[in-house]
């Protein structure tokens, strides 16, 4: 068996993730239960795959958050570019499990889940966007990969997940009009990796009705998203009640997406942060800790 490193787990990296000693992980070895290998040097090593099924099988938890998955991956940053190339080659097949994996593994191989929405989902659905430009695929080509990417964020939303029981609350949505709700997925799974409890409104959500929901359930922060402004300042009317409704409950606002860049349209929709990226966002929920 080669040892590529970002596929395998050490005996001390597993231990670290599961909150158990590296005893019981040589245990489970040694009993067969959990697969591993050996490097030359005798040394075990857990294939990612094999460590997610049983992960998932033993109820062993979701990966516990960004900072410490990257700490007990414990080497260099995952190399995210060749997960965008399987990541593409996998959405545009169709292969839900197969790009839901790959997300997974890069995730527990120390790649912060902001790095890989900024980095794979974006990068791989800019690629379809530019085929289905220039005519290299089709509509349906298209959706089929947009869907499959959808299940894969979904899928590791669902991973590493870790709200507790007073988990403050957020709620994600994408802009009236706005159909590219794929960000807004990413924007509540970055949230429940953070230990969020983050509701899912989908897309076209007008301001009006958002205004609406925050005064009736008071969430701790509302994101939300837009590729394309189509009615601007029509939104930017409804904005004005929204706003008001988030500061009278201290609801905190970040606004993320083509549709708010630019000082002119930031001044008509002021918040709390104007998110460029995934990264940003993980900063902006660091600094409310
Ligand atoms: C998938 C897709 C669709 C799907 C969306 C399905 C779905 N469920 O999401 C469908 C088929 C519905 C669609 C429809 C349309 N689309 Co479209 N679509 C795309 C595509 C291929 C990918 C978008 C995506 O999911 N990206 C992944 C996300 C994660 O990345 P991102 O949006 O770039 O976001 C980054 C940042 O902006 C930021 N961010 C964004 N939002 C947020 C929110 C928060 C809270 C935070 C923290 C960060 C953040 O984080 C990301 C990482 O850096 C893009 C191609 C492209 N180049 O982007 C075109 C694209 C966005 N679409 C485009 C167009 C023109 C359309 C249509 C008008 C086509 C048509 N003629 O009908 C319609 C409009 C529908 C509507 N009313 O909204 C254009 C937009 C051009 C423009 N700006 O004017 C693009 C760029 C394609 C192109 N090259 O022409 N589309």
């Amino acid at each position: 068996m080669t040892l590529a490193p970002a596929k395998f787990l050490t005996t001390r990296q597993l231990a670290r993730l599961w909150h158990v000693s590296e005893a019981t992980i040589k245990r489970w070895a040694d009993t067969g239960q959990l697969s591993s290998g050996r490097t030359v040097g005798g040394h075990r090593r857990f294939p990612v795959a094999d460590v997610m099924r049983f992960q998932t099988e033993r109820g062993l938890g979701a990966p516990v958050g960004a900072a410490t998955q990257a700490e007990a991956a414990g080497a260099a940053l995952f190399d995210t570019s060749q997960t965008d190339q399987q990541f593409f080659a996998a959405i545009t097949d169709g292969h839900a499990a197969e790009a839901a994996a790959l997300l997974l593994e890069a995730h527990m191989t120390g790649a912060p889940l902001e790095h890989i929405f900024d980095e794979v989902v974006t990068a791989s659905m800019r690629r379809v966007g530019d085929r289905w430009e220039s005519d290299e695929m089709s509509v349906a080509e298209e959706h089929l990969a947009t869907s499959t990417a959808a299940h894969a964020v979904e899928s590791l939303a669902g991973s590493v997940r870790r709200a507790g029981a007073h988990a403050p609350r957020a709620v994600c949505c994408a802009a009236e009009d706005e159909l590219h709700t794929l960000p807004v997925l990413c924007a509540q799974a970055l949230l429940g990796g953070a230990g969020w409890e983050a509701r899912n409104l989908g897309g076209h959500t007008p301001f009006f009705a958002l205004a609406e929901y925050v005064s009736k359930q008071r969430p701790a922060l509302v994101c939300v998203s837009s590729t394309m402004q189509r009615e601007l300042e029509h939104n930017a009317r409804d904005y004005t009640q929204f706003e008001a409704a988030a500061r009278a409950r201290g609801t905190r606002v970040v606004l993320g997406g083509e549709g708010f860049r630019g000082e002119s349209v930031r001044r008509k929709f002021p918040a709390d942060l104007h998110a460029e990226s995934f990264r940003d966002l993980a900063e902006f929920l660091r600094s409310l800790d």
